[in-house]
């Protein structure tokens, strides 16, 4: 289980190392596998390639030693700059590479298919690709997404769409490799039709709930796994009033971790964030 790790950033908005660092700090004690670093939930469509390449330096350097994966995102609108943040990510030790599908133009299939091609190629770091209909305005067709995965390099596919029948229907079609699914508050139902794990942004959070999740859906205790998915569900149901990654920021401020605000024009949708925050997070877990 990975967290989709989030950035820290100054009150100007500045990409800030110490408040990264605090985030670090409390995420790599959850007890998750590892973080899956500069991608949606880090605001990497609002960074530039510049910061996003401190951020890979900076994470890589303070979870040295501590035995975490490192998968690094590098899907940016233009392919070069994918390339770039790959490359360093490679040199820096890295694990693995994910990458957004092209998403800041409506690509054709074969668009997308040399992106990745191409992606895959530029490092000898295995690769997991990723459907996300909601970043990229389209469902991938479940033939191109066999095909990604026959690629040289591509070892999985983070799966963040509630279809879930073509979930089940790519897992049948591509058994050895690694499903990782993305919408944290249904996890544990693609748990039950097979997942290799999760990757999502209130696992920073709560990285140790989504633990939890996971060893209840992999035991067939399918009544803790749902009382457990619940309690995901009403934090995550709060977000959505807040608006995700602000209220994310707002519950770090309330449980003592000093992360900043998120950068504009990404803001909060309510006044009281931290209220409801507080009010969420004090309810009993399971
Ligand atoms: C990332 O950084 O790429 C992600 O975390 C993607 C996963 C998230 N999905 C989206 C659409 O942002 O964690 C989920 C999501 O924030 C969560 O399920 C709340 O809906």
């Amino acid at each position: 289980m990975y967290a989709a790790l989030m950035t820290g950033l100054s009150d100007a908005g500045e990409f800030d190392p110490q408040r990264q660092r605090n985030i670090n700090d409390y995420v790599l004690r959850q007890g998750l596998a590892g973080l899956y670093v500069g991608g949606s939930s880090g605001e990497s469509g609002l960074l530039t390639v510049d910061e996003l390449l401190a951020q890979q330096e900076l994470v890589v350097a303070h979870a040295a030693g501590s035995g975490t994966t490192l998968i690094a995102h590098v899907g940016m609108p233009n392919l070069r700059d994918s390339v770039r943040l790959a490359r360093q990510a490679e040199k820096l030790g890295y694990h693995a590479l994910s990458a957004l599908p092209p998403h800041s133009y409506p690509f054709s299939d074969e668009e997308v298919f040399a992106y990745y091609q191409a992606l895959a190629a530029a490092t000898d770091l295995p690769l997991i690709v990723y459907e996300i209909p909601l970043r990229t305005g389209r469902p991938l067709p479940l033939a191109l997404l066999v095909r990604l995965l026959d690629l040289a390099n591509v070892v999985g596919i983070k799966y963040t769409s509630t279809d879930l029948f073509k979930y089940s229907l790519l897992r049948k079609r591509q058994p050895q490799k690694l499903f990782y699914y993305g919408f944290d508050e249904i996890y544990a139902a693609a748990g039950m039709l097979g997942t290799e794990g999760g990757i999502g942004t209130t696992y920073n959070l709560l990285g140790k709930l989504y633990v939890a999740v996971d060893r209840a859906v992999r035991a067939g205790d399918l009544g803790r796994a749902r009382a457990l998915q619940m309690v995901s569900q009403d934090f995550v149901e709060a977000l959505l009033e807040t608006g995700v990654l602000p209220g994310m920021k707002a519950a770090f401020r309330v449980i003592g971790v000093d992360c900043g605000p998120t950068r504009a024009p990404m803001a909060l949708a309510v006044a009281d964030a931290e209220a409801r925050m507080r009010e969420v997070l004090a309810r009993p877990a399971v």
